[in-house]
């Protein structure tokens, strides 16, 4: 599993026929997104999640998606030494993905790493990505529930969260609530939830935790509980899932057709001389892209 999942990764083209396997056996996980600020209790709330639902008897992947630093090129990739209490059990298997260079907040490997995951037969996925408020929930396009957590700490920072962050949370979790402000955060949120209209009828729950002690899981799990018969009753479920897989073929798409006219029709070289000419200003972007694609046969 740690092999295939590494060949993912590296774009081992030898891949594909084993995802087309795999994907095409595996049994549905549910797949819980995990998303906030840097620090805001994630791996310490999913390591207790993922120790709630073992409980339940339910084998559990933890993927961590780590930013890859900017400065360093590689990844913190810290979590399996901070999930030490998960470490020693067999049916936990826990992961750090680096996302270079994605954006979005997951690995360029995530979704495939999750297909290898679910045919190895864990029913519970966790993937924890960072998100600063802006732009890096595109989680929530890959789970089938996701969390998006804050801390008491945060206070004015809410209102300036941009409107679709607010709107990736299934479940809203006011971590670090040991900390002074948790009733005012819920209310701020309880306030801008009040004005946007809810998705398939599910009001976001606000649920108050403290990851450190363990205290709130117990209404966390059953908030999620909730979620999931809602979402199965109701459409909800089966529309994302279309949502999901049309977003995913397309980005697929999208990679392969730039990637092959970078790789067949397009040299280096033939770039640069471009550039040369738009410096220059004999020409501009757009209408060297137009003349590109007039060189693309099957465009015309
Ligand atoms: N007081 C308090 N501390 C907490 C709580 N949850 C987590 N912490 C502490 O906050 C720090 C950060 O926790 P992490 O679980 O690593 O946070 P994270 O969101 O995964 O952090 P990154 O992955 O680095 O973004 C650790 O020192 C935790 O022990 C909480 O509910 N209360
Ligand atoms: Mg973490």
């Amino acid at each position: 599993m740690a092999r295939a999942i590494s060949a993912i990764e590296n774009g081992d083209p030898e891949c594909l026929p084993l995802l087309n396997k795999l994907f095409t056996l595996a049994r549905r996980a549910t797949v819980i997104g995990v998303t906030g600020p840097p620090g805001a209790g994630k791996s310490t709330l999913v390591e207790k999640l993922a120790a709630a639902y073992r409980r339940k008897g339910s084998r559990v992947a933890i993927l961590a998606v780590d930013p890859t630093s900017p400065f360093s090129g590689g990844a913190i990739l810290g979590d399996r030494i901070r999930m030490q209490s998960l470490s020693t059990d067999e049916g936990v298997y826990i992961r750090s993905m680096a996302t270079r260079g994605r954006l979005g907040g997951l690995a360029p490997a995530t979704e495939d790493a999750v297909t290898v995951l679910e045919a190895a037969g864990y029913g519970t996925v966790a993937i924890e990505t960072v998100g600063v408020g802006q732009d890096e929930v595109e989680v929530a396009s890959l789970a089938d529930i996701t969390l998006l957590l804050l801390t008491p700490a945060m206070g004015d920072e809410v209102q300036a969260f941009k409107a679709g962050v607010m709107e990736i949370a299934d479940i809203f979790v006011i971590n670090k609530s040991d900390y002074a402000g948790s009733d005012r955060i819920a209310q701020e949120i309880a306030a801008m939830l009040s004005l946007s209209t809810a998705q398939g009828n599910w009001r976001p729950p606000i649920i108050k935790t403290v990851a450190t002690t363990g205290q709130g899981i117990e209404d966390l799990l059953q908030a999620v509980g909730k979620f999931h018969s809602h979402a199965e009753r109701s459409s909800l479920w089966k529309a994302r899932e279309r949502e999901k897989w049309r977003l995913r073929l397309l980005q697929l798409l999208r990679q392969k057709l730039f990637e092959s006219v970078l790789h067949h029709v397009l040299s280096d070289q033939e770039i640069a001389e471009h550039v040369d000419r738009i410096i220059e200003r004999r020409t501009d972007p757009h209408t060297v892209v137009e003349e590109i694609m007039k060189g693309l046969r099957w465009c015309a």
